[in-house]
C-alpha cells in the first residue's frame, strides 16, 4: 500500500511502535531550533544533562523574541548565554538582528524530508518546504540535541486538497483563515494535516509556510506540503538547491480525513478577537475603526508578503491613514535586506509605515502595544486576550493584503476595494544571501566559557509526587486557557525566561493577581480546567511555574498536546475527568485528595480524586504510557534521563 508524505518521514524516522494513530511512536530528531525565550531553559537543561555536545546533524539557536532590552539586563544577559552555550554545545548561533527563528530555518536550514524539532509551537512553518517540523518544549528540544527519541502520540494524517486558483487579493492566510473557520483551535488536535492537490502548484513556498506556520493554532501536530517544482525553485534561490529533493504521496496512499477545498469560493477573511478560530468575511466586520496596522510575525512577513504590501502602497499612492500606527517587521534580515534592494524601504517610509525591527516584536507583545480598547489589525496568528500587551484591546488577524487595505483607509477593508489590478509576486531568481549573523560553533569547545549573568537562575525538577497528594484547588478556569493565560508574554514578563523564581510570580497573574501569592501561602494544590487546556504556544515555563508553586497535578476536560507534554517532562499530573460533568463537582478552594499507590501506565488506569470538601470521589485517568509514568514518579524528565545516562535506569 501506497504511503503519504508523513508516513514516508516517519517510516525513516521511526525508532519505537508503529505508525497507528493514537498509539504512542518515537523519532529520531535530525534537526532542533531553539528561540531565545525558550531557548535559555533549553540549554540549562542540556547542560544539566552533562554532555558534551550535541548529537544532531543540526541545531541552531536563534534570538528574536527578547530583543527590546528595555529596563534591564535580563534580555542581554541571556542572549550572551546563548551565544556562548552555543559555541560550546556544537550549535549555530542566529544573531538578534538576523530574523524570526521559522523565517531564516525556511530560508536558510529546512530541509524536505527531515525531522525537525523547535522549541516553538510556529517550528510547522518548515512544513512549507516538506520538513516534518514539531514544536515541543525546552526539555522535548533538550533531549533531541542529547541524541534522543521524540516521543508523540501518532497522529492522524488528514490531507488537504486544495483545488482552483486563489482570486486576486485572496491569498494563503485566507486558506487558513478558512481552516480555522472550519475547524476550530482544537480542530486539528491529534492531527497532521498534509496538503495536495492542483491547487498547491501555484502556491511558493512562503505562502505555504504561511499555512503551515497557522496550523498550530488548529492544535495540529503539524502540517506540511509536498517537495516539488516550487520547492526546488525557493532553494534554488537560496543557493542551497543541492539540499533538495522531491517529497511527494503515492498516487494510492491513504489519509484517515479528506477536506476539500476550493481555492477560487475563498474571499478575504478575517480573525476576530479573542480566538484565532473566530473567523469571519471581512465584509461582515469592514467598516470598523482600527487604530493600528502590523504587518509581520512568523506567519506573514516574507519577501512575497511584505513586496504586496509595497506594491499596494506604490501603487495607489496612498499613505497610512491619519488615525491608524502601522508598522511593519520583516522576518528576516534578508527580507529586510531584499525590500531595501527593490526600493520598498523607500516606498514604506514614504507612506508613513513606523519600521520595526526584524524580529517577533508586537507579536509577543514587545513593543507597540494598541490603546485602550483599541482596535489593532495584525497580520500574526494569535489575538489571544491580552497578549498585544494592552488587556482591552480588540485584535484582529488578516492577510498583508487586507492589513494594508486598512492601514491606508483607516477601517477595516476588503483589498478588493481598493480598485487597483492584482498584484503578482514572484520569488526572485537570487535572494540576498548573507549568513554573516549566523556563527558556527567554536572549534575549540573547551575554551569557551558559558556566560550566565545574575539573572540567570535555573530550577530544573522538583520532588516526586509520592503515593498520596492533597491540596486545595488553588484555581479553576474554563474551555481553551492559553500558555499566554498561564505565563504571559510582553515585555515585563518576557525578560525572566530564564530565572524562575522570578517569572513564577506571575503565573496566571492576567486571569487571578492573586495565584502565585496563594500557591505558596498554601504549599502547592491543584489547577481545575476545562477542555483544550493549555492551548497555544509550546512555552515549558507554563509548567515550570506552576511546578515551582508547588502545583501538584492539573484535572482538565482535555488538554493541548505540547502542554501536556510539559506538565509531565517537569512532574505534574495531568489528569482527565472520566465524565466531563464531574467539573461541576469541583470548586475552587476545595480541598482534595489523590491516592497515586496504584498509579499505572494505560487508559484504563483510573485515579480516584477524593474531594474532602464536598464529600465526593471523582474519577479521572490519565493515559500515560510507561515513560511518562517513570518520569511522573522521578520528579520530572530531567531526572528520568539523568538516572537513565548514569545507567541506573534501562
Ligand atoms: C508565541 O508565539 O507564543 C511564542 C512566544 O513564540 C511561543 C514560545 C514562547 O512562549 O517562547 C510559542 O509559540 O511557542
Ligand atoms: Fe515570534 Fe510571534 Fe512567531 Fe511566536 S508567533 S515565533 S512570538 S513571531
Amino acid at each position: 500500500m501506497g504511503l503519504n508524505i508523513v508516513q514516508k518521514i516517519i517510516k525513516t524516522h521511526l525508532v519505537e511502535g508503529d505508525m497507528t494513530p493514537g498509539k504512542p511512536i518515537a523519532i529520531r530528531i535530525d534537526q532542533t531550533l531553539t528561540q531565545d525565550a525558550t531557548g535559555t531553559m533549553a540549554y540549562l537543561h542540556f547542560e544539566a544533562m552533562g554532555l558534551p555536545k550535541v548529537q544532531t546533524e543540526l541545531s541552531v539557536s536563534y534570538v528574536d523574541h527578547n530583543t527590546l532590552q528595555a529596563g534591564g539586563p535580563e534580555n542581554a544577559n541571556d542572549h550572551l548565554f546563548l551565544q556562548t552555550a552555543a559555541a560550546k554545545f556544537g550549535v549555530f548561533f542566529s544573531k538578534a538582528g538576523n530574523g524570526i527563528c521559522h523565517q531564516v530555518h525556511l530560508e536558510r536550514f529546512a530541509v524536505p524530508g527531515k525531522t525537525l524539532l523547535g522549541s516553538d509551537s510556529h517550528t510547522p512553518t518548515a512544513g512549507g518546504i516538506g520538513s516534518l517540523a514539531i514544536g515541543a518544549g525546552g526539555m522535548d528540544v533538550a533531549l533531541a540535541m542529547a541524541g534522543e527519541p521524540f516521543y508523540l502520540t501518532m497522529p492522524k494524517v488528514v490531507r488537504v486538497n486544495l483545488y482552483g486558483k486563489l482570486r486576486p487579493f485572496v491569498s494563503a492566510k485566507d486558506i487558513i483563515l478558512e481552516l480555522l473557520r472550519r475547524l476550530s483551535v482544537k480542530g486539528g488536535v491529534g492531527k497532521i494535516f498534509e496538503y495536495g492537490g492542483e491547487g498547491v502548484k501555484y502556491l511558493s513556498v512562503p505562502e505555504r509556510a504561511t499555512i503551515t506556520n497557522m496550523g498550530a493554532e488548529l492544535g495540529a501536530t503539524t502540517s506540511i506540503f509536498p517537495s516539488d517544482e516550487q520547492t526546488y525553485l525557493f532553494m534554488k534561490a537560496q543557493g542551497r538547491e543541492s539540499q533538495w529533493r522531491p517529497l511527494q504521496a503515492d498516487p494510492d496512499a491513504t489519509y484517515d480525513e479528506v477536506i476539500d477545498i476550493d481555492l477560487s469560493e475563498l474571499e478575504p477573511l478575517i480573525a476576530c478577537p479573542h480566538m484565532p478560530d473566530n473567523v469571519k468575511k471581512v465584509k461582515e466586520v469592514e467598516g470598523l475603526r482600527v487604530h493600528q496596522v502590523a504587518i509581520g510575525s512568523c506567519t506573514n512577513s516574507s519577501y512575497r508578503d511584505l513586496k504586496t504590501v509595497g506594491e499596494m502602497f506604490k501603487r495607489t499612492g496612498k499613505m497610512v491613514h491619519p488615525l491608524v500606527s502601522a508598522a511593519i517587521s520583516p522576518g528576516s534580515k534578508q527580507v529586510l535586506r531584499m525590500m531595501d534592494k527593490e526600493g520598498y524601504y523607500d516606498v514604506f517610509l514614504r507612506a508613513g509605515f513606523r519600521i520595526l525591527e526584524n524580529a517577533c516584536g508586537p507579536c509577543i507583545g514587545m513593543g507597540f502595544a494598541p490603546p485602550s480598547g483599541g482596535v489593532s489589525v495584525r497580520t500574526f496568528n494569535r489575538n489571544f486576550y491580552g497578549r498585544s500587551g494592552t488587556k482591552d484591546a480588540e485584535v484582529y488577524l488578516a492577510s498583508p493584503e487586507t492589513a494594508a487595505a486598512t492601514a491606508m483607509k483607516g477601517v477595516i477593508t476588503d483589498p478588493r476595494d481598493l480598485g487597483i489590478e492584482e498584484i503578482k509576486v514572484f520569488l526572485p531568481e537570487k535572494f540576498e544571501i548573507d549568513d554573516s549573523m549566523i556563527y558556527a560553533p567554536a572549534a575549540d569547545p573547551d575554551e569557551v566559557e558559558i556566560y550566565k549573568g545574575p539573572t540567570i537562575n535555573y530550577v530544573g525538577y522538583k520532588e516526586p509526587l509520592g503515593d498520596k497528594v492533597e491540596g486545595e484547588v488553588l484555581l479553576k478556569v474554563g474551555d481553551n486557557i492559553t500558555t499566554d493565560h498561564i505565563i504571559p508574554g510582553g515585555a515585563k514578563i518576557l525578560p525572566l525566561r530564564s530565572n524562575i523564581p522570578a517569572i513564577s510570580e506571575y503565573v496566571y497573574s492576567v486571569v487571578d493577581e492573586t495565584f502565585a501569592q496563594r500557591a505558596k501561602e498554601k504549599g502547592g494544590g491543584f489547577i481545575v480546567g476545562g477542555e483544550n487546556y493549555g492551548q497555544g504556544s509550546s512555552r515549558e515555563h507554563a509548567a515550570i511555574g506552576p511546578m515551582y508553586l508547588g502545583v501538584k497535578a492539573v484535572i482538565a476536560k482535555s488538554f493541548a498536546r505540547i502542554h501536556h507534554a510539559n506538565l509531565i517532562n517537569f512532574g505534574i499530573l495531568p489528569l482527565v475527568f472520566v465524565n466531563p460533568e464531574d467539573y461541576d463537582k469541583i470548586d475552587q478552594g476545595d480541598l482534595l485528595e489523590i491516592d497515586l499507590s496504584n498509579f499505572a501506565p494505560g487508559e484504563d488506569n483510573i485515579i480516584t480524586v477524593i474531594n474532602r470538601t464536598k464529600g465526593i470521589s471523582i474519577p479521572t485517568k490519565h493515559g500515560l504510557n510507561e515513560r511518562q509514568v517513570k518520569i511522573i514518579k522521578a520528579g520530572g524528565v530531567l531526572k528520568y534521563v539523568k538516572d537513565k545516562f548514569e545507567g541506573k535506569l534501562q
